[in-house]
Parts: structure tokens; C-alpha cells; sequence
């Protein structure tokens, strides 16, 4: 019983979390395939006590395939994700690949699970969904609750965004510089050094006990991928295409979950204590509002973990009256930010 799975992708950091995620939940899979690159393929691995075989992706994998976690880059999503779906599998796609597409659900299933209605599990019709990039989800987990009451005119978000966002090779170049620093070494920089070709050391363009505008490709209009991705997915998600965002997004040394301050201005007012009642009873967010103890949301404190945390929720003082509020969110990159929610919209379909 259950529907035949397939994860793409499955050797990388948000791969390995699918299959984290699937057994924490107990997603009812009647089988399971791990699909990779030619070379990971072969590789053994260890799932809820069986042993499988990592497979190599191939145009025939996803033959009698229901549902397919993608997490494997934009260019074999955009190969094989409607090859897949032409063949009847459901696509679950991690990447920006399809995202801005129209014909394709972009969800978080917190915030617009209407947009996957019409997908439907034992219908024959494959489908492509979208997830949305990490830090737009974890902004509109605790944005929207808000929104819904008071409706967003304008959002500024700033980000804090770890390493897993760049993979786990980034992850681990984290750790081997935090070590070299640490030992008075040069710290060995492969992954993002060709951001910075100019620096004359690597000790000056290191990543640990730094941090940096993100290695997103900027655009001709000053901003990067990561920050146009914010501002263009929101309106979708929300399904309104007025509402203003702005970002800055910025890469810190953290390891896998990502912070963000959230300036929001609202069409009809809000208070500051309304607001943290919304908050507390909305799905998946928890509350992290201490002011007596300076306690708030923390990367390290939700690493791991399902919920975004939310705090410092105050009125914006630069604004008139209740129609603006600041908030600081925290959610794990790898969980909510993509392995979950692509779990949670596989859930949908059952
Ligand atoms: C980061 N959000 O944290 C990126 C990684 O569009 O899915 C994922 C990019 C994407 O660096």
C-alpha cells in the first residue's frame, strides 16, 4: 500500500533529509528508489533498517514512479522532472527550475495548498509542484498568518542564511576553515572564493568568522537571484501581484538554518500583541518572544527542527500608528526550508 517513490538526488544535504523526513513521519511508501548521479551510483545505503542501492538516474527511473522528491539542481530537474511527469509521476521539485512558471503550483502547505488542488495521486496524470526557495518560505510561514489579517502592503527582509543553502560541500568548507583559522592556516577556500577573485589572502575572503553579500549571481538591477527570488515568489504564493517586497540577502557563518528580520507594512491595522496571539496559533510557527530574558529565536535553536520560530515582534516605530510591525524569524534550511515542506506536499497528495 502507499505510492511508489523516488528521490533524486539523494546523496546531497537536502536528499539525505527526504529520507530523514519520510521515516520521522511515516509516510506510507509501498517502495522506495534512491536515485543519484552516475557517480554515486552503486553507492549502499542504509534506510529504515534495509539495505538499498543508490541507482543512477536515467530517463527510465521513474517507469511505475507515483511521487519524485527532487533535489538535485535546476538543469536535471529541468531534463528529467517532465519526463517524469510525463510518465504519470508526481514531481516534487526542490529547485528554482519551475518555480516561476505558471502552470505550475508553487507551495507551502501552511499558506496555499489551494494552489495544488487539481493534482491528484492515482488520477495516471503526472504533475510538476514547486517548492519554494528557503528563505521564502520560511519568511511567508510567519508572514502570512499576518498578512491574512491585516494584508502586507510592503515587506523588507534582511537575511542571515547558512551554509546548507550552498550544499553540503559548503558545509563542510565551513568547518575546515573555522579549523584552519583557529590553527593560525590559511583557510582553504573552494567553494565561494570565486566570488572575490580580487582578495589579495584567503584569510581575508574566508568564509568563517565572516560573512558576505549572497553568491547568487547579481542581476542587471543591483539585486541577486536570492533576493529577486523573495520578491517574486511571494507574489506568487500569495497570489497578489502589488504587494512590495525588497531584500538584501546575506550569507553568515551558520550551519543549516537560516535567520531573517522582517519589516512588514500593513494595509489595515495591527497591534504587536494581536499579532504574537496570531502567531501563537498558527501552524508550524512557535513563539520565541522573551524581552525579560533577551530571549529570541536563534539558528542554532531551531536546527533540526519542524518549526519556524518567531520574535521580537514590536510595533515599527518609524511608521504611523499599529500599521507597521519588526519581526525576526529563524527556520532550518534543510527541513522546513526545502526536505519537509516537499514532504508535507507529497502528505497533500494522499
Ligand atoms: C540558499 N536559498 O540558501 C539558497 C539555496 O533556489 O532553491 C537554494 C536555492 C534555491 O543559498
Amino acid at each position: 500500500n502507499g505510492p511508489s517513490v523516488a528521490v533524486v538526488g539523494v546523496t546531497g544535504a537536502v536528499g539525505q533529509e527526504f529520507l530523514s523526513v519520510l521515516s520521522d513521519r511515516n509516510f506510507p511508501y509501498r517502495s522506495i528508489k534512491l536515485l543519484a548521479s552516475k557517480r554515486s551510483a552503486g553507492k549502499s545505503m542504509k534506510f529504515e533498517e534495509r539495505d538499498y542501492t543508490v541507482e543512477e538516474l536515467t530517463e527510465d527511473s521513474f517507469d511505475g514512479i507515483d511521487i519524485a522528491l527532487f533535489s538535485a539542481g535546476g538543469s536535471i530537474s529541468k531534463k528529467f522532472g517532465p519526463l517524469a511527469a510525463q510518465k504519470g509521476t508526481i514531481v516534487v521539485d526542490n529547485s528554482s527550475a519551475f518555480r516561476m512558471d505558471e502552470n505550475v503550483p508553487l507551495v507551502i502547505p501552511e499558506v496555499n495548498p489551494e494552489a495544488m488542488a487539481h493534482v491528484k495521486l492515482g488520477s495516471g496524470k503526472g504533475a510538476l509542484i514547486a517548492n519554494p526557495n528557503c528563505s521564502t518560505i520560511i519568511c511567508l510561514m510567519a508572514v502570512t498568518p499576518l498578512h491574512r489579517r491585516a494584508k502586507v502592503k510592503r515587506m523588507v527582509v534582511s537575511t542571515y542564511q547558512a551554509a546548507s543553502g550552498a550544499g553540503a560541500a559548503a558545509m563542510e568548507e565551513l568547518v575546515q576553515q573555522t579549523r584552519e583559522v583557529l590553527e593560525g592556516k590559511e583557510p582553504t577556500c573552494n567553494i565561494f572564493n570565486q566570488q572575490v577573485p580580487s582578495c589579495d589572502l584567503p584569510s581575508q575572503c574566508s568564509y568563517a568568522f565572516n560573512l558576505f553579500s549572497h553568491n547568487a549571481p547579481i542581476q542587471p538591477n543591483g539585486y541577486n537571484e536570492e533576493e529577486m527570488k523573495l520578491v517574486k515568489e511571494t507574489r506568487k504564493i500569495w497570489s497578489d501581484k502589488d504587494v512590495k517586497v525588497t531584500a538584501t540577502c546575506i550569507r553568515v557563518p551558520v550551519m543549516r538554518a537560516h535567520a531573517e528580520s522582517v519589516n512588514l507594512q500593513f494595509e489595515n491595522p495591527l497591534d504587536e500583541n494581536t499579532a504574537r496571539d496570531i502567531l501563537k496559533n498558527a501552524p508550524g510557527i512557535v513563539v520565541v518572544d522573551d524581552r525579560a530574558s533577551n530571549r529570541f529565536p536563534t539558528p542554532l535553536e531551531v536546527s533540526n527542527k519542524d518549526d519556524v520560530a518567531v520574535g521580537r515582534v514590536r510595533r515599527d516605530v518609524s511608521q504611523d500608528g499599529d500599521y507597521g510591525l519588526d519581526i525576526f524569524v529563524c527556520g532550518d534550511q534543510i527541513r522546513k526550508g526545502a526536505a519537509l515542506n516537499a514532504v508535507q506536499i507529497a502528505e497533500m497528495l494522499l
